[in-house]
């Protein structure tokens, strides 16, 4: 197939999935173009199956708000028609599934019906898509999607709840590259950052409000009064300030690592312990499963679908939003003995191996050609 794909280029979740999703087609053979403002963050390297077209917004004075949405519509108009492709891809609602319907209606006039699957991510459905600023585009734009996946059963619910949808949501959960996030020997590394064989904890996000990385800081600066710990705290974001006043305020600073953005993150994850997403709304939780799949057990909240991927008692553990002296008890009980530790280190691989890409890119490509066939 020739599948167009449309995402943020950023570090975010669904930018995340939408390249490793578009990279593994290619490998499978099929021929894929990501259509965006800039090359996506893990697209960095030459494959003959993958191409990339950048959406460049022509300025002029009069914008105080450049028209990203028409010139988007305007290029995947392009690269369908001269790309000749059989499916088009967007990932996260806003917007880029009301810019693929435009481009859909005008790629008519030229006797093409282009099929539009649209997958929804979390914050365009839960926190953004819900505003009344972008509500009516968001529910018309899934509506006319061809095709439309969420990613957990939760994520689902909530469109159905929030949105008037009259279009079946597909659940296709996200997925891991378990030949890129394993465990690697790194212990050279763990020694640098734990001397005295502390315990590494670690969080990953982009440091958004809805990330909850004050509740972090609070969760660590509990169990490492009862459990000598690290800190490994990698993404960057708006509240990443705070984070780190925060912890100046409790005097955790010299057990605390900010590590900023980082490519290889599956390295620094096989010197962790445990993963804390605390988390206020997550419809996934793709940088949990990450962990998971490097044998990192998780203490989450039970926000959203995070309870579809972290077992409670099993890979980790679950607790209401904010519940910090619960997700510091879960913390301790998981790193006080070595037996326990390794029993949720290896239930957490076992849970990562549901979402194997090699299970989940099949339900994909299936989901194309029933979409192709349907239009
Ligand atoms: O977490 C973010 O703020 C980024 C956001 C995105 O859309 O880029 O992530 C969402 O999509 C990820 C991939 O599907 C999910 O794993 C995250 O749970 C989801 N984030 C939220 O729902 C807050």
């Amino acid at each position: 197939m020739k599948i167009g794909i449309v995402c943020y280029p950023t570090f975010g979740g669904s930018g995340v999935v939408a390249t490793e999703l578009g990279k593994a087609l290619a490998d499978k053979g099929h021929q894929v173009h990501f259509i965006t403002y800039s090359r996506p963050a893990r697209l960095d390297f030459f494959s003959e199956n993958l191409f990339y077209h950048e959406v460049s917004v022509a300025d002029y004075p009069l914008f105080d708000f450049a028209p990203y949405e028409s010139a988007l519509s305007s290029k995947l108009v392009d690269v369908v028609r001269f790309e000749k492709l059989d499916v088009l891809h967007v990932h996260y609602a806003i917007p880029h599934a009301s810019a693929a319907f435009m481009a859909k209606q005008i790629l008519k006039s030229y006797g093409i019906n282009i099929p539009v699957v649209t997958t929804l991510h979390g914050t365009d459905i839960t926190l953004v898509g819900k505003d009344v600023t972008y509500k009516p585009v968001v529910t018309f734009s899934i509506n006319q999607s061809d095709g439309v996946t969420a990613v957990s059963n939760h994520l689902k619910n909530d469109t159905y709840s929030h949105f008037e949808i009259t279009n079946e949501v597909r659940v296709i959960h996200n997925f891991i590259d378990l030949n890129r996030f394993s465990l690697k020997p790194k212990d050279h590394f763990k020694k640098a950052i734990a001397p005295n064989d502390e315990r590494i904890i670690i969080h990953t996000s982009n440091f958004r409000t809805v990330k909850h990385t004050g509740d972090v800081i609070r969760i660590f600066k509990k169990l490492s009064d009862v459990i000598p710990s690290k800190l490994l705290m990698v993404g960057d974001g708006p509240d990443r300030v705070n984070t780190e006043q925060l912890c100046r305020q409790l005097g955790i600073s010299e057990h605390v690592r900010f590590l900023g953005k980082q490519d290889a993150i599956e390295e620094i994850l096989s010197v962790s312990d445990l993963f804390l997403i605390p988390s206020g709304s997550e419809s996934f939780g793709l940088a949990a499963l990450e962990a998971m799949a490097c044998k990192v057990p998780v203490v989450s909240s039970n926000a959203g679908g995070l309870p579809e991927l972290n077992i409670d008692g099993v890979t980790g553990f679950l607790s209401d939003v904010g519940d910090v002296d619960k997700m510091a008890n879960d913390s301790i009980n998981i790193l006080k003995d070595d037996q326990v530790l390794e029993t949720f280190k290896e239930n957490a691989l076992k849970q990562a191996k549901l979402f194997d890409l090699s299970l989940i890119l099949p339900v994909y490509e299936s989901f194309y050609e029933e979409v192709i066939e349907r239009v």
